[in-house]
Protein backbone atom coordinates (compact mmCIF):
# COMPACT_ATOMS: atom_id res chain seq x y z
CA UNK A 1 0.00 0.00 0.00
CA UNK A 2 2.39 2.34 -1.22
CA UNK A 3 1.38 5.87 -2.30
CA UNK A 4 0.83 5.91 -6.21
CA UNK A 5 3.60 7.53 -8.61
CA UNK A 6 1.20 10.21 -10.36
CA UNK A 7 2.66 10.48 -14.15
CA UNK A 8 1.90 12.25 -16.98
CA UNK A 9 -0.44 10.21 -18.08
CA UNK A 10 -4.16 9.58 -16.07
CA UNK A 11 -3.79 8.49 -12.55
CA UNK A 12 -4.09 5.13 -11.36
CA UNK A 13 -7.67 3.34 -12.29
CA UNK A 14 -8.93 1.30 -9.06
CA UNK A 15 -12.98 1.92 -9.96
CA UNK A 16 -15.65 -0.35 -11.21
CA UNK A 17 -16.91 2.00 -13.44
CA UNK A 18 -13.33 3.29 -14.05
CA UNK A 19 -12.78 1.63 -18.27
CA UNK A 20 -15.60 3.15 -19.04
CA UNK A 21 -14.51 6.87 -18.23
CA UNK A 22 -11.25 6.00 -19.48
CA UNK A 23 -12.21 4.62 -22.92
CA UNK A 24 -14.16 7.80 -23.13
CA UNK A 25 -11.27 10.00 -22.33
CA UNK A 26 -8.88 8.50 -24.13
CA UNK A 27 -11.21 8.47 -27.68
CA UNK A 28 -12.31 11.65 -26.90
CA UNK A 29 -8.48 12.78 -26.92
CA UNK A 30 -7.47 11.33 -29.78
CA UNK A 31 -9.90 12.50 -31.92
CA UNK A 32 -9.73 15.86 -30.87
CA UNK A 33 -5.50 15.54 -31.37
CA UNK A 34 -6.78 14.33 -35.38
CA UNK A 35 -9.07 17.68 -35.45
CA UNK A 36 -6.10 19.67 -34.02
CA UNK A 37 -3.98 18.30 -36.98
CA UNK A 38 -6.20 18.02 -39.36
CA UNK A 39 -7.06 22.03 -39.00
CA UNK A 40 -3.49 23.26 -38.43
CA UNK A 41 -2.34 21.35 -41.86
CA UNK A 42 -5.43 23.26 -43.40
CA UNK A 43 -4.49 26.74 -42.01
CA UNK A 44 -1.11 26.06 -42.97
CA UNK A 45 -2.13 25.22 -46.39
CA UNK A 46 -4.24 28.11 -46.99
CA UNK A 47 -1.42 30.60 -45.37
CA UNK A 48 1.04 29.30 -48.36
CA UNK A 49 -1.40 28.49 -51.08
CA UNK A 50 -3.44 31.95 -51.01
CA UNK A 51 0.07 33.89 -49.99
CA UNK A 52 -0.36 37.66 -51.16
CA UNK A 53 1.88 37.53 -54.39
CA UNK A 54 2.27 39.80 -57.36
CA UNK A 55 -0.36 39.66 -59.80
CA UNK A 56 -2.99 37.35 -57.89
CA UNK A 57 -6.20 39.16 -56.65
CA UNK A 58 -9.11 37.58 -54.17
CA UNK A 59 -12.28 36.24 -55.48
CA UNK A 60 -15.22 35.91 -53.71
CA UNK A 61 -16.56 32.34 -55.86
CA UNK A 62 -18.91 30.39 -52.84
CA UNK A 63 -16.96 26.97 -51.89
CA UNK A 64 -18.49 24.45 -54.54
CA UNK A 65 -16.18 21.16 -53.24
CA UNK A 66 -18.82 18.31 -51.78
CA UNK A 67 -15.56 17.11 -49.77
CA UNK A 68 -15.79 19.84 -46.81
CA UNK A 69 -19.35 19.36 -46.13
CA UNK A 70 -19.33 15.66 -45.99
CA UNK A 71 -16.30 15.92 -43.25
CA UNK A 72 -17.80 18.61 -41.53
CA UNK A 73 -20.85 16.15 -41.16
CA UNK A 74 -18.49 13.04 -40.47
CA UNK A 75 -17.00 15.08 -37.05
CA UNK A 76 -20.72 16.00 -36.11
CA UNK A 77 -21.55 12.37 -36.47
CA UNK A 78 -18.45 11.18 -34.69
CA UNK A 79 -19.17 13.83 -32.03
CA UNK A 80 -22.91 12.58 -31.75
CA UNK A 81 -21.86 8.67 -31.02
CA UNK A 82 -19.38 9.77 -28.40
CA UNK A 83 -22.07 11.50 -26.44
CA UNK A 84 -24.56 9.07 -27.25
CA UNK A 85 -22.93 5.66 -27.17
CA UNK A 86 -20.15 6.27 -24.44
CA UNK A 87 -20.92 9.46 -22.69
CA UNK A 88 -24.35 9.21 -21.31
CA UNK A 89 -24.39 5.02 -20.47
CA UNK A 90 -21.03 5.59 -17.84
CA UNK A 91 -23.08 8.90 -16.63
CA UNK A 92 -26.20 7.36 -16.46
CA UNK A 93 -24.95 4.28 -14.68
CA UNK A 94 -22.94 6.16 -12.11
CA UNK A 95 -25.81 9.11 -11.59
CA UNK A 96 -28.73 6.35 -11.50
CA UNK A 97 -27.90 2.70 -10.59
CA UNK A 98 -27.58 3.41 -6.73
CA UNK A 99 -26.72 -0.12 -5.08
CA UNK A 100 -29.58 0.92 -2.73
CA UNK A 101 -30.82 -2.41 -2.41
CA UNK A 102 -27.33 -4.08 -2.01
CA UNK A 103 -26.96 -5.05 1.81
CA UNK A 104 -23.07 -4.60 1.39
CA UNK A 105 -23.34 -1.00 0.46
CA UNK A 106 -21.67 1.49 3.08
CA UNK A 107 -23.04 4.58 3.39
CA UNK A 108 -21.17 7.66 4.12
CA UNK A 109 -21.83 11.44 4.77
CA UNK A 110 -19.23 13.68 3.18
CA UNK A 111 -18.76 17.24 5.11
CA UNK A 112 -16.98 19.98 3.41
CA UNK A 113 -16.03 23.30 4.19
CA UNK A 114 -13.31 25.56 3.59
CA UNK A 115 -10.98 23.78 3.04
CA UNK A 116 -11.11 20.36 4.52
CA UNK A 117 -13.16 17.24 4.05
CA UNK A 118 -15.25 15.38 7.24
CA UNK A 119 -16.01 11.90 6.80
CA UNK A 120 -19.38 10.64 9.08
CA UNK A 121 -19.45 7.00 9.34
CA UNK A 122 -23.01 5.96 11.41
CA UNK A 123 -20.90 3.80 14.22
CA UNK A 124 -21.82 0.55 15.30
CA UNK A 125 -25.79 0.41 15.28
CA UNK A 126 -25.93 1.47 11.25
CA UNK A 127 -27.76 5.05 11.79
CA UNK A 128 -26.59 8.27 11.39
CA UNK A 129 -27.46 10.44 13.97
CA UNK A 130 -29.53 13.89 13.39
CA UNK A 131 -27.72 16.31 11.64
CA UNK A 132 -28.89 19.82 10.68
CA UNK A 133 -26.80 23.17 10.11
CA UNK A 134 -27.74 25.05 13.09
CA UNK A 135 -25.86 22.16 15.17
CA UNK A 136 -22.39 22.90 13.23
CA UNK A 137 -19.85 24.50 15.89
CA UNK A 138 -16.29 24.22 16.35
CA UNK A 139 -16.58 20.66 18.70
CA UNK A 140 -19.09 19.60 16.39
CA UNK A 141 -17.56 19.52 12.52
CA UNK A 142 -20.54 16.99 11.45
CA UNK A 143 -23.04 19.43 12.66
CA UNK A 144 -24.88 16.32 15.08
CA UNK A 145 -27.89 16.96 17.47
CA UNK A 146 -25.68 15.71 20.60
CA UNK A 147 -29.93 14.54 21.91
CA UNK A 148 -30.02 12.08 19.25
CA UNK A 149 -28.72 8.41 20.52
CA UNK A 150 -28.50 7.48 16.88
CA UNK A 151 -25.03 9.43 17.08
CA UNK A 152 -23.99 8.58 20.19
CA UNK A 153 -21.52 6.14 18.03
CA UNK A 154 -21.18 7.70 14.93
CA UNK A 155 -17.44 8.14 13.61
CA UNK A 156 -16.18 11.50 11.89
CA UNK A 157 -12.66 11.67 10.87
CA UNK A 158 -10.59 13.92 8.47
CA UNK A 159 -9.58 10.97 6.30
CA UNK A 160 -11.30 8.62 4.46
CA UNK A 161 -11.50 4.66 4.78
CA UNK A 162 -13.19 2.15 2.53
CA UNK A 163 -13.22 -1.70 2.32
CA UNK A 164 -12.78 -2.70 -1.44
CA UNK A 165 -14.92 -4.96 -3.62
CA UNK A 166 -17.84 -3.34 -1.82
CA UNK A 167 -20.20 -0.59 -3.16
CA UNK A 168 -20.03 2.85 -1.46
CA UNK A 169 -22.46 5.59 -1.64
CA UNK A 170 -20.95 8.89 -0.58
CA UNK A 171 -24.12 11.53 0.22
CA UNK A 172 -22.28 15.68 0.03
CA UNK A 173 -22.93 18.27 1.97
CA UNK A 174 -21.12 21.77 2.30
CA UNK A 175 -21.25 24.28 5.09
CA UNK A 176 -20.42 26.82 2.85
CA UNK A 177 -19.52 27.62 -0.49
CA UNK A 178 -19.59 25.08 -3.16
CA UNK A 179 -16.85 22.65 -2.92
CA UNK A 180 -16.16 19.48 -5.41
CA UNK A 181 -15.87 16.08 -4.36
CA UNK A 182 -12.79 14.41 -6.39
CA UNK A 183 -11.47 11.36 -6.55
CA UNK A 184 -9.00 10.94 -9.25
CA UNK A 185 -8.51 6.75 -8.61
CA UNK A 186 -12.23 6.82 -8.51
CA UNK A 187 -12.92 8.54 -11.98
CA UNK A 188 -15.09 10.39 -9.55
CA UNK A 189 -16.33 14.32 -9.47
CA UNK A 190 -19.37 15.37 -8.00
CA UNK A 191 -20.15 19.38 -7.28
CA UNK A 192 -21.23 19.79 -3.62
CA UNK A 193 -23.95 22.48 -3.41
CA UNK A 194 -24.89 24.53 -0.41
CA UNK A 195 -28.71 23.99 0.63
CA UNK A 196 -28.55 20.29 -1.22
CA UNK A 197 -27.50 16.64 -0.58
CA UNK A 198 -26.32 15.22 -3.31
CA UNK A 199 -25.13 11.11 -3.56
CA UNK A 200 -22.63 9.65 -5.70
CA UNK A 201 -21.39 6.48 -5.49
CA UNK A 202 -18.82 4.10 -6.93
CA UNK A 203 -16.55 0.92 -5.86
CA UNK A 204 -13.04 0.02 -5.57
CA UNK A 205 -11.19 -2.84 -7.22
CA UNK A 206 -7.94 -3.25 -5.77
CA UNK A 207 -6.38 -1.55 -2.37
CA UNK A 208 -4.01 1.62 -1.80
CA UNK A 209 -3.67 5.05 0.05
CA UNK A 210 -4.51 7.79 -2.53
CA UNK A 211 -5.85 11.47 -2.32
CA UNK A 212 -9.19 13.38 -2.47
CA UNK A 213 -9.03 16.84 -3.69
CA UNK A 214 -11.42 20.13 -4.22
CA UNK A 215 -11.72 20.44 -7.74
CA UNK A 216 -13.56 23.50 -7.32
CA UNK A 217 -11.88 27.03 -6.26
CA UNK A 218 -13.47 27.52 -3.20
CA UNK A 219 -11.68 30.12 -2.04
CA UNK A 220 -7.85 31.51 -0.68
CA UNK A 221 -6.94 28.11 0.82
CA UNK A 222 -8.31 25.74 -1.95
CA UNK A 223 -4.91 24.01 -3.14
CA UNK A 224 -5.08 22.51 0.53
CA UNK A 225 -8.57 21.35 0.29
CA UNK A 226 -7.49 17.50 0.12
CA UNK A 227 -7.97 14.19 2.40
CA UNK A 228 -6.41 10.49 3.07
CA UNK A 229 -8.12 7.79 0.62
CA UNK A 230 -7.83 4.69 1.70
CA UNK A 231 -8.97 1.71 0.24
CA UNK A 232 -8.31 -1.49 2.41
CA UNK A 233 -9.52 -5.30 2.83
CA UNK A 234 -12.24 -5.93 4.57
CA UNK A 235 -10.94 -7.21 7.52
CA UNK A 236 -8.82 -4.32 7.96
CA UNK A 237 -11.24 -1.51 6.99
CA UNK A 238 -13.40 -3.83 9.90
CA UNK A 239 -10.56 -3.22 12.32
CA UNK A 240 -10.02 0.61 11.64
CA UNK A 241 -14.20 0.88 12.41
CA UNK A 242 -13.13 -1.19 15.36
CA UNK A 243 -10.03 1.30 16.87
CA UNK A 244 -12.74 4.56 15.54
CA UNK A 245 -15.22 2.84 17.75
CA UNK A 246 -12.88 2.48 20.75
CA UNK A 247 -11.46 5.55 20.70
CA UNK A 248 -14.82 6.72 21.54
CA UNK A 249 -14.83 5.03 24.60
CA UNK A 250 -18.10 3.41 24.31
CA UNK A 251 -16.85 -0.03 25.25
CU1 LIG B 1 -13.28 23.24 -1.85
Amino acid sequence: MNDPQYGWWLPPQISAHGDDIDLMINIIHWFMLALFVGWSLFIVFCLVRFRERPGHVAVYQPIEARFNRWLEVGVAVAEAAILIAFAMPVWAKVKTLFPINDTNTIIVRVVAEQFKWLFHYPGKDGKFGRTGPEYYADDNPAGLDFDDDDGIDDITVRGMHIPVDTPIIARLVTKDVIHSFKIPVMRITQDVIPGMEIPIWFEARSTGKFQIGCAQLCGLGHYEMKAKFTVESKQDFQRWLDEEHSALGLD
